[in-house]
């Protein structure tokens, strides 16, 4: 009997011990798409670092990269749903939401990193509006690099893309390739080496990074720098998850997700020119395109603005507006 009541208590004492220990820490799972060696993940990694010292080890952010926590088309609700209390997601995927996600997927709306900047910001107020009814909040946003075409056979102007089997990642991608004549093929950048490996798709739009990441080389021989747009990753938290930290969190949260996007901005410029070197040592031949390309694809690009701009309605107007007005 005596031996018995001193077990219970050392388990009592035990289990309480934990208890306060869990209390003092909080863990929090962030799901991203990406590869480790992905300089978006990279970029998240260093985050996470950031905000373990800046919390003294309170705050414990474990991320898990390449979708093996959720696919990238179910992480923003994983975060609204509290599943994960963080994640990372391509915006410009979620678009039949609300236009507000697409903007940064615009055909040849902008030309530059700078450009790209200042067109986040015209919509940021909208795209926090937007998240803050899905129960989260914006930390940050980081733009992939200029999105260019890859083809395995030479192209001098749209008529070339047609019948391909061209892998898409948005409505707007969706849309270009329906312009083109091309077949689109929703495939997610987790799979998109396999889906080029086995023939699913044979050609797309995406960065120099995603392109030197999955080695596209080995499967297709052009890649054309035409700048299409410079589209974003948004990292968020739950809102509840973030009500739930104390103010010293919070802060040290918000601190390191601000150099997080300044850091990332940065990083990509950089990761765009080492991206294009990879490529051309991997033999693909890079490519600016013909006039007659440009010419193609501005006029694709002008026909999806336009109808953009009739779905987006006043929210869409008035974030190209501020964006123009900022110029
Ligand atoms: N790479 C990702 C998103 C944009 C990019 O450059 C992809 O192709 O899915």
């Amino acid at each position: 009997m005596k031996r018995r009541f001193f077990c219970a208590t050392a388990t009592l004492v035990a289990s309480f011990g934990f208890a306060t220990a869990a209390a003092a820490q909080t863990k929090w799972d962030f799901a991203t798409a990406y590869g480790p060696g992905n300089f978006h993940s990279k970029n998240n990694e260093l985050f996470v670092k950031d905000v373990d010292a800046a919390t003294g080890g309170k705050l414990k952010i474990t991320p898990h990269f390449g979708a093996s926590l959720f696919k990238m088309p179910e992480i923003k609700r994983a975060v609204q749903t509290g599943n994960a209390q963080m994640g990372e997601f391509f915006l410009v995927s979620f678009q039949n939401e609300s236009q507000i996600f697409g903007v940064d997927g615009l055909p040849f709306l902008v030309n530059s990193y700078d450009d790209a900047f200042k067109l986040y910001q015209a919509q940021k107020p909208a795209l926090q509006k937007l998240l803050d009814k899905q129960g989260q909040v914006l930390l940050y946003a980081v733009a992939w690099p200029p999105q260019g075409i890859y083809t395995k056979k030479p192209v001098n102007s749209v008529a070339d893309l047609k019948g391909m089997k061209w892998r898409v990642y948005s409505p707007t991608t969706a849309r270009i390739g329906e312009l083109i004549g091309a077949q689109p093929v929703t495939v997610q950048e987790a799979e998109l080496a396999q889906a080029l490996a086995t023939g699913v798709v044979d050609g797309l739009i995406t960065s120099s990074a995603t392109g030197a990441d999955n080695k596209l080389f080995e499967n297709l021989k052009y890649y054309y720098n035409v700048q299409a747009w410079i589209p974003k990753n948004a990292v968020t938290v739950s809102k509840k998850a973030f009500a739930a930290l104390g103010k010293a969190e919070q802060d040290a949260l918000l601190k390191a997700a601000a150099a997080a996007e300044e850091r990332g901005w940065k990083e990509s410029k950089e990761v765009d020119a080492r991206s294009i070197a990879a490529l051309k040592q991997g033999g693909m031949s890079i490519e600016t395109g013909s006039a007659q390309l440009k010419t193609d694809l501005a006029k694709v690009g002008e026909t999806v603005v336009k109808e953009w701009t009739e779905k987006a309605g006043a929210d869409g107007k008035a974030i190209l507006d501020t964006y123009k007005a900022g110029k």
